[in-house]
């Protein structure tokens, strides 16, 4: 085990060339994910108690193929995309050897300008609904496409998170479809999304690059086991499935 002052997180900035061993097991566990359940708001989701970490984000932000890409599975976006689901809430189980040990939910993307206006308001109750009271919610992703920056509903959603966010709930900005930038504009982009995510962390991620995909699956696997190593073999998950 780490030593109880020194968080995983804290102590591994970054993988290292020489350091795959860690981003592996975090990729293997994200592969791990499995449809459990789909619902049209807050109130028919199970109740869980293991952490759940949600991706939320505008459409075509990136976050179907983020999704698939973290987890290497296409089935998922799959699963998103059945009809009557896109605007559902979506968990996916995680934890090898078939034992959930912690929830990836996928919100339904906003802000796409042909929904009707009534949709709009709707989406935001069940978004703010979600994000204020679920209560094994234990971080927040949002994906933005750094060439447009954050829309007036990625505000509004940092806004009902911020609360939550001072408490301790985890929060990741993902800068995706980074290889449409520069390396100017990426650093560019990730200064300025450091200033505005109220103390979260931000990332650069690209699907076809797939540049950031190791980091963040150690993130999240840090959020999703705190107190336990990634880096210690005896914290690691077992091997064989
Ligand atoms: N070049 C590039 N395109 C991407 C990347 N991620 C997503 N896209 C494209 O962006 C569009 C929207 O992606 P999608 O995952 O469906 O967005 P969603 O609506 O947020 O789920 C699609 O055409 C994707 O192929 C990436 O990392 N690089
Ligand atoms: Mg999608």
């Amino acid at each position: 085990m780490s030593s109880p002052t020194k968080s995983p997180a804290a102590s591994r900035p970054a993988v290292r060339a020489a350091d795959k061993a860690p981003a592996t097991q975090a990729l293997g566990w994200l592969h791990t994910a499995r449809f459990l359940t789909t619902a049209p708001e807050l109130r028919f989701l199970p109740a869980l108690d293991v952490p759940e970490i949600a991706f939320v984000g505008r459409s075509n932000a990136g976050k179907s193929t983020c999704i698939n890409t973290l987890t290497q599975q296409k089935q998922l976006a799959f699963a998103s995309k059945k009809p009557g689901r896109t605007q559902h809430i979506n968990l996916f189980s995680l934890g090898k050897q078939g034992v959930t040990d912690a929830v990836l939910a996928d919100l339904p993307g906003y802000g796409y300008a042909a929904v009707p206006k009534q949709d709009k308001i709707r989406w935001q109750q069940v978004m703010a609904n979600y994000l204020v009271t679920r209560e094994n919610l234990k971080a927040i992703v949002l994906l933005c496409d750094p060439r447009h920056g954050l829309t007036e509903l990625d505000e509004v959603l940092l806004e009902v998170i911020r609360p939550r966010v001072e408490e301790g709930l985890k929060f990741l900005v993902i800068l995706t479809k980074a290889d449409k930038l520069t390396r100017s504009e990426a650093a560019k982009a990730l200064s300025i999304m450091k200033l505005n995510a109220g103390g979260g962390e931000v990332r650069l991620f690209s699907a076809t690059k797939r540049t950031g995909l190791e980091d963040i699956a150690c993130l999240l696997w840090d959020w999703a086991h705190e107190g336990a190593d990634l880096a210690s073999p005896q914290d690691r998950p077992a091997e064989t499935p």
